[in-house]
């Protein structure tokens, strides 16, 4: 295709339009006894939730999870958690607890501190930095219930001194929930957690119910049907993000191993099927290896069909006249991974416009940050990368101005306030700072 065709693909928003898939929508046809848009299950499952609390949460876990809760087993008790830490394998917990210190450390780095600044007469101003009394964090479940995710929501929170974490995870037919998701709460500073799943969990979350607390924020990724309920509840509570799926965004020269590329874009496709791995590069031999490297390793691969129907969906080799233009398309998709394996890497560095997160170099794949680096993984997608954040710190405080001024500092400015005050006809505010002098 040609320069033109090509940004416009690489634009396009991800997530504008819901398409269910035939499966889903007949699934969902069978639950609520009508064809329905995602928007409108979720439109019923908040509104629901809102009036009935527990009543509702529980109808519709059982409705779509399968399973039979009472409100005193919604939240995962001392048992299940003592169950948990007896069947996870110890080398494991021993390396969920060493990611837990690098995401902590690296978090720490951000923190924002609180500032005063001393002006004229004695006067003072600043800015408190105050974490969030209760946040609520969402894992989703099913193949994608990930530890990781855990570690990437608490951490920050935690680090930023947050009152109450509390975490919602769907449960499993059998009611029971991945361990490692479980002991990574507990080991990333989870207070509580609730087997709560999809958009139940976050109405849940945004007004409260019996048993589940109302918070002053949702993070945490999840499929559309909870991007559409943190959208619904936007306002009620604060929200980090609309996420959609995981994307990478490869930038390689004739230099790159063309078996380390298709390994990183088979890491991003084994996600979902939605996933989405895109390869620019300025050498056409390159793209060639690729292609025929992404073939043998597929067949390799446990989660094969999931990672062939997304690189055969959403899987793209373009070929750019150079570098430059490489990068240029590259800020046009603003991806959530983007991965510059080049001679020189950091030469380009300072073209990034918008990525989530950067990966330079051969030996900074993209699963390194997904697990291990310290930096967060909950990142924005479908090109929001050109005003979203990644999950950080800040993400979990707010900010609050502090003004004190002296009699002799307001003394200095009364007559541009109350001049200010009378031209927009607001009296009682002149009238308060004259008073005053
Ligand atoms: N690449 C995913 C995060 C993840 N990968 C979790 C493995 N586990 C979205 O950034
Ligand atoms: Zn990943």
């Amino acid at each position: 295709v040609g320069i033109e065709e090509l940004k416009k693909i690489l634009s396009k928003p991800a997530f504008d339009q819901v398409v269910l898939s035939d499966r889903i929508r007949e699934k969902n046809k069978t639950l609520f006894g009508e064809d329905l848009t995602a928007a409108q299950i979720v439109d019923k499952i908040v509104k629901g939730i809102r009036e009935d609390g527990d009543k509702a949460v529980i109808d519709f876990t059982k409705l779509i999870d399968g399973v039979e809760f009472s409100a005193e087993n919604l939240e995962v008790s001392e048992a299940e958690f003592m169950e948990a830490e007896s069947l996870v394998d110890s080398k494991i917990l021993a390396s969920i607890r060493k990611a837990i210190d690098n995401v902590r450390s690296y978090h720490v780095e951000q923190k924002p501190r609180s500032w005063i600044t001393y002006r004229e007469h004695g006067s003072m101003l600043g800015q408190s930095c105050i974490p969030l009394d209760r946040v609520g964090i969402y894992v989703p479940g099913g193949t994608a219930s990930y530890p990781s995710s855990v570690i990437m929501n608490a951490v920050p929170a935690s680090v930023a001194g947050v009152k109450e974490i509390i975490m919602a995870v769907p449960p499993a037919k059998d009611g029971k929930v991945n361990p490692y998701v479980l002991v990574a709460a507990r080991e990333a500073g989870v207070d509580r957690v609730f087997k709560i799943g999809g958009a139940q969990a976050i109405a849940a979350f945004a007004f409260g119910t019996e048993t589940v607390p109302r918070v002053d924020k949702i993070t945490g990724p999840g499929n559309i049907f909870v991007t559409l309920a943190k959208k619904a509840v936007y306002g009620h509570c604060d929200i980090d993000m609309l996420a959609g799926p995981s994307e990478i965004l490869i930038i390689a020269d004739e230099s790159a191993d063309p078996a380390y590329i298709a390994a990183d874009m088979l890491s991003q496709a084994e996600h979902d099927v939605l996933a989405s791995s895109i390869v620019i590069t300025n050498s056409i031999d390159l793209a060639e290896k690729v292609e025929t490297e992404v073939k043998t390793q597929l067949t390799a691969l446990p989660r094969q069909e999931i990672a062939a129907a997304s690189i055969e969906k959403n899987g793209l080799l373009i070929v750019a006249d150079d570098l430059m233009q490489a990068m240029e398309l590259a800020n046009l998709s603003a991806p959530e991974h983007l991965e510059i394996l080049t001679r020189e890497p950091f030469t380009l560095l300072p073209y990034v416009r918008h990525a989530g997160a950067v990966f330079l170099g051969a030996y900074s794949p993209e699963p390194l940050g997904d697990y291990f680096a310290g930096p967060n993984h909950v990142l924005p997608t479908g090109g929001t990368a050109r005003f979203y954040s990644v999950l950080n710190v800040e993400t979990f405080m707010k900010r609050t101005s502090i003004i004190s001024y002296t009699a002799p500092a307001l003394a200095e400015v009364k007559d541009d306030i109350i001049r200010l005050a009378e031209a927009e006809g607001l009296e009682a505010h002149a009238n308060a700072i004259r008073m005053r002098g």
